[in-house]
């Protein structure tokens, strides 16, 4: 044998090495305790499937985490042409960090919030506006219609394919210091928002000292008191266990954010059509579950807030101070946002309300 055949045998038998590696890795697909060196793309140890890595901000046990180990389920039942894993907390990047991956083909899946989104298409900015979005059954309608479609289509400029839209929720306001009844009682308080400047404003009109964060280092900053307060809906108030640093909620539900499932275009564009509609069908068949799921939750978590911290309702009137208080924010950012999608929001709101 020559030397040059001798190294080619070296190096291939160094590949089967680092193949079974990996298949050790995938093995753990629960993905709790997965270490992420799986790198996207690689092929797993279940022949040529490929490694599907999907990341969240959010932790294990909130319902996201569930949804997403139900699509790992559907789509491994429908074929052998992919493996899926599940990170969570952030453990591969915060929403931010993992959007970018996926649009450098370094990741295949994330499910980020939306807010954090403007800063790649500015129109998603229509989703922050506070107080559109009146129930969970307008929020469907207008998601799962063709303005939900032309918002998914707007991100394969930014190497996105957005696939369905999840379950984030109305979010509502914990803080630290005392129950907020009234939009005075928000004076000075610190509150973490999303990174994002609609969120930024509402809460400055409102008062408020907001500063900008991102998920994963709000619980520590709550604990630290760098931040008074956050919100969020209450399955990931309850689940991040943020009652063991905040002490108030009020039912503010100022704003409904969705989440939305994305997939890495480098990726995608390296699949068969069959395939992209096999993992398209299989994030909309998810999307199923998650919602009922995540509301299920969401009456629970509530009721357990209700135990464990004091819940402040917000009246009628009250919320009517707090709708008249941010509305200058609308016309702040209609034309960041794009006016004419402002319009289409608010008509398709109107029309299924
Ligand atoms: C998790 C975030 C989170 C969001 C936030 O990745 O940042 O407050 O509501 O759920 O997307």
């Amino acid at each position: 044998m020559t030397k040059k055949k001798w190294l080619l045998l070296l190096l291939s038998l160094t590949m089967v090495i680092s193949v079974l590696a990996a298949c050790g890795s995938s093995e753990d697909t629960g993905g709790t305790g997965s270490d992420g060196d799986a790198s996207q793309g690689e092929e797993s140890g279940n022949g040529d499937a490929m490694v599907l890595r999907i990341s969240l901000g959010i932790n294990n046990h909130h319902p996201l985490y569930e949804s997403a180990l139900h699509f790992k389920e559907l789509l491994e039942e429908k074929t052998d042409d992919f493996v899926v894993e599940v990170y969570h907390s952030a453990q591969i990047g915060d929403d931010r960090v993992a959007t970018e991956m996926l649009q450098m083909g370094d990741l295949a899946i994330t499910i980020p919030s939306t807010s954090p989104l403007v800063n790649f298409v500015p129109e998603y900015g229509v989703f922050d506006l506070p107080f559109m979005i009146p129930s969970e059954e307008v929020a469907d309608a207008v998601l799962d219609g063709p303005f939900g479609d032309k918002m998914l289509a707007l991100l394969e400029e930014q190497d996105l394919i957005g696939l369905a839209w999840y379950e984030n929720g109305f979010r509502n306001l914990t803080n630290s210091v005392r129950p907020v009844e009234k939009v005075e009682d928000l004076k000075g308080l610190v509150i973490r928002t999303m990174e994002n400047q609609i969120h930024l404003d509402a809460w400055s009109e409102l008062g408020a000292n907001p500063t900008p964060m991102s998920f994963a280092e709000l619980f520590t900053a709550m604990q630290q008191g760098t931040v008074d307060g956050q919100e969020n809906p209450y399955p990931t108030i309850e689940l991040e266990g943020y009652p063991e640093v905040q002490d108030y909620i009020s039912d503010t539900n100022h704003v409904y954010t969705p989440f939305v499932f994305l997939f890495s275009k480098p990726i995608w564009d390296t699949l068969s059509p069959e395939q992209q509609e096999l993992i398209r069908e299989t994030a909309l068949e998810a999307r199923l579950f998650n919602r009922e799921r995540t509301r299920e939750v969401a009456e629970q978590s509530k009721e357990k807030l209700k135990e464990l911290m004091t819940f402040t309702e917000i009246s009628d009137e009250e919320r009517a101070r707090f709708r008249e208080a941010v509305m200058p924010v609308i016309d702040k950012h209609a034309d960041n946002i794009s006016r004419d999608i402002v319009e289409e929001f608010m008509a398709e709101i109107e029309k299924h309300s």
